[in-house]
């Protein structure tokens, strides 16, 4: 190993039992999360949002440049906007865009055009991939892992979401450069996803087919 500053290891002290046990019981709370499609209006404070994205900022990442940014919407103009681009782009994907199958493939999620969560949540969460800019953020030194490590950044914030009792989520509308401008984020980020984040309203429901997840035995292989 090359001679670098670095800092004594350690974790806390637990058996084997308290192990499974931990691993077991973050599955079971990981297994009640669902994706929500109706969001009621109900406020959840930014105290949430803000540990969420602290908690996404700690994730693993290519040369710890932490390639990502987390623009935070709230305000109904700009929601609104939001919505008004997103929708546009969603009539044209459903209406011709979409392949036969890629429509075969959502008909059990009962999804459409019409996204009016996205004015009615109270936080999207823009998520923006910096192909450019370093610790420094100077918009000029090379990133690296830049899709994985925003992909893992995205999937600890919805799970401290998940953790703190809010309803998200994950809407990619396609293409997404509207975001860029709306957010008026620079042009080295890309727009990866909108994490809607708030409460479910009441009667919200959610396709029987989410449940259909794969076993373990097809989703992993021991060597
Ligand atoms: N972006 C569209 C379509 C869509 C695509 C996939 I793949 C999904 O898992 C869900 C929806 C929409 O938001 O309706």
């Amino acid at each position: 190993m090359q001679d670098h500053d670095a800092i004594p290891y350690s974790l806390p002290a637990m058996d084997d039992a308290q192990r499974i046990e931990r691993a077991r019981s973050m599955r079971d709370r990981l297994k009640q999360r669902r994706t929500c499609r109706y969001f009621s209006d109900v406020s959840v404070p930014r105290e949430v949002i803000e540990a969420a994205i602290e908690a996404a900022g700690t994730a693993p990442n290519g040369a710890n440049h932490q390639p990502w940014h987390f623009a935070v919407v709230s305000s109904p103009e700009k929601k609104r906007a939001i919505r008004e681009a997103a929708e546009a782009e969603e009539r044209a994907f459903y209406a011709g865009k979409a392949s036969e199958e890629w429509l075969d493939a959502l008909a059990p999620l009962g999804t459409d055009a019409d996204k009016p969560f996205l004015e009615t949540a109270p936080w999207l969460i823009v998520v923006f991939a910096q192909r450019k800019g370093g610790i420094a953020e100077d918009g000029k030194t090379q990133n690296y892992y830049v899709n994985e490590s925003v992909g893992i950044a995205c999937g600890m914030l919805i799970s401290t979401l998940h953790e703190a009792g809010l309803a998200t989520l994950t809407h990619t509308p396609s293409p997404m450069g509207f975001l860029r401008e709306i957010c008026e984020r620079p042009e080295h980020e890309k727009p990866l996803m909108v994490i809607v984040a708030g409460l479910p309203e009441a009667g919200a429901t959610f396709p029987k087919h989410a449940l259909d997840k794969k076993p373990l035995s097809t989703i992993s292989s021991w060597l």
